[in-house]
């Protein structure tokens, strides 16, 4: 880095200092010059999608995986609002990302004419943005363009949220001035800093309810994973020597072979031994826990609040009352300081897996339990693997998934849109080199799918599960008379992954599940499993979720008053 350089060379540099080595992207005209200053030979690798939602998600994927900031170059407009979909996801989960759109120039601004890609004005982009950023910024001033990206990735950084920089393509060349302090600075970034001496109250004050409990339980939430406290959660849990659970999105957060390990915790709809064991918890320590409807299952957090601790979003309720300024890792590391009492529970692992029968492996068509049943079988034998899956059933059926040996679990839990799995997975793996296991229907496929025709150029070698039940499956159970309406066209999975360079298994019974995953595993390239399933067949988690939220959808009831 030097005290003047062109913008474009600062931007490289910068991300080269805070460790970043690829950017995801689609060139535009108004983002060529920014498109090729990233893509630099030898500085960033820039890898490119067939569809902006696609390097949207690859990017979210690259940042999960990794835990490091995941870079987009988009171009302005077309390119930029169709990236909006990803990054509001990445938001709502706590994903750091950084978006670098390009614009138009400041002579052509001038014209008065409108430019091509325009909604309404020309900052109408960075306003829809601010909706899904935590921090945004045109760089239009050359004295402070190096020190406005800094507080944009300061804040990314620090709130683990999606940040936006707007280069108009008159810029990239321009020469800017560095700040001496940014050339000297070492590149590490930072976490916001707690307030020491509420720390230690809480912390106090928690452990205090902890040792007074005499049946608690732990719940491990998404910010555990950003904020990466997962070492430290894991410690706190062994001297407390309670259950531990984690949440729809913070599936991961815990080790899921650990013996202390007791499945994910989904309010009334969890594995009946988890809601039964929350029955009789007389103290719940959430950890990085958002209060979300997914996390509860549609029950409302405050049944729980009396008894409860929640760290989240840098503040510590203790039941009714609150610490601010207190980041979740730091409290997980004081409370480990703590005089705990140990309560030595025996705990067992509960899925929606763990009773019921098998099923017979050569009937036809296999059951979607049999898939995950099939996928826990091979996790457990083979090491180095991550699961991705999809909105749709199989974000309720990878709910019952357990991926041992530190392998890696991603899903939209909350913001749950789909086409996330397929490109999210191929990210993913450019990022922390695991193989996914993408648990994918064939409504999400259609979505992103065919972005795994990219997988070759990545050096990326997905498993793509293609859970065929000819349409939006889920929503069978409460579509009335307009099931018809659910239905998608039959696309030749299999074929397609063939012809894009990687191999094609269509299967019908859980042992040829079983046999295609064998063979993709043994081979190189990336592979698709179409895997045609019941029309009407669901995973349990599913059947339990649609019948609770068609409740919800009812009519509030509320007392028609009449004038008299
Ligand atoms: C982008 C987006 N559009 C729409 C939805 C609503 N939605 C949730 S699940 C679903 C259908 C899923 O179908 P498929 O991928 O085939 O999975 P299945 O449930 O059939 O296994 C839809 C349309 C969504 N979550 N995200
Ligand atoms: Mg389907």
């Amino acid at each position: 880095m030097k005290k003047r350089m062109t913008l474009g060379s600062f931007l490289v540099a910068y991300l080269r200092k805070i460790g970043v080595r690829h950017v995801f992207g689609i060139p535009g005209d108004l983002a060529l010059k920014l498109f090729f200053a990233l893509g630099r030979k030898n500085d960033l690798q820039m890898l490119t999608c067939s569809h902006e939602p696609g390097v949207g998600f690859a990017a979210d994927g690259y940042a999960r995986a990794t835990g490091k900031i995941g870079v987009i170059c988009v171009t302005y407009g077309a390119g930029g609002h169709n990236m909006v979909n990803p990054v509001a996801g990445s938001f709502s989960e706590r994903v750091p990302l950084l978006i670098f759109s390009g614009g138009p120039g400041e002579e052509e601004r001038k014209l008065g004419t409108l430019i091509h890609h325009q909604a309404r004005e020309i900052e109408s982009q960075q306003r829809i943005y601010q909706e899904v950023t935590c921090a945004s910024r045109v760089l239009t001033d050359p004295l402070r363009a190096a020190r406005e990206l800094h507080e944009v990735v300061r804040a990314v950084w620090a709130e683990q949220r999606p940040g936006y920089i707007e280069i108009h393509r008159d810029m990239v060349d321009r020469e800017i001035e560095v700040p001496d302090d940014l050339i000297e600075w070492d590149g590490q970034l930072h976490f916001h800093e707690s307030d020491s001496r509420r720390v230690a109250e809480a912390a106090r004050e928690t452990a205090a309810m902890l040792n007074q409990s005499r049946k608690p339980v732990l719940i491990a939430g998404i910010e555990i994973h950003r904020y990466k406290a997962s070492r430290e959660v894991v410690d706190l849990a062994e001297k407390i020597g309670a259950p531990v659970f984690t949440t729809v999105l913070g599936k991961g957060a815990f080790p899921m072979d650990h013996p202390l390990y007791m499945g994910v915790h989904v309010g009334p709809i969890s594995p009946p031994p988890i809601v039964a064991r929350m029955d009789e918890a007389d103290f719940v320590l959430n950890l990085g826990c958002l209060k979300t409807d997914m996390n509860f299952g549609n029950r409302p957090p405050h049944i729980i609040e009396g008894r409860s601790v929640w760290a989240v979003d840098r503040r510590v309720d203790v039941t009714y009352h609150s610490y601010i300024n207190v980041g979740v890792r730091d409290f997980v590391r004081a409370l480990r300081r703590q005089d705990l009492h140990n309560h030595h529970e025996t705990v067992t692992y509960s899925s929606n897996l763990t009773n019921g029968a098998a099923g017979d492996p050569n009937e036809s068509p296999v059951k979607v339990r049999q898939i995950l049943e099939a996928v826990n079988d091979f996790l457990a034998e083979n090491r180095n693997y991550m699961v991705v899956a999809e909105s749709g059933d199989m974000l309720f059926g990878g709910l019952d998934i357990r991926v041992p040996h530190d392998g890696t679990y991603l899903a939209q839990g909350f913001y749950a849109s789909m086409g996330f799995a397929v490109p999210a997975a191929l990210g993913a793996q450019v990022g922390c080199g695991m193989r996914p296991i993408v648990l994918c229907g064939d409504g999400g496929f259609q979505m992103t799918g065919p972005e795994i025709s990219h997988a070759p150029r990545f050096g990326a070698n997905p498993i793509v599960i293609v859970v065929n039940n000819g349409g939006w499956g889920i929503f069978r159970p409460v579509a009335s008379d307009r099931r018809d309406l659910l239905e998608i066209p039959p696309w030749p999975y299999a074929k397609l992954a063939q012809d894009w360079g990687g191999a094609g298994f269509e299967v019908s019974t859980a042992t040829e599940l079983r046999d295609a995953l064998r063979v993709a595993h043994k081979t190189r390239g990336f592979s698709i499993i179409d895997v045609h399933v019941g029309r009407d067949d669901l995973s349990p988690v599913t059947i339990k979720y649609i019948k609770a939220a068609a409740r919800r959808s009812r009519p509030a009831a509320r007392r028609i008053s009449r004038k008299r």
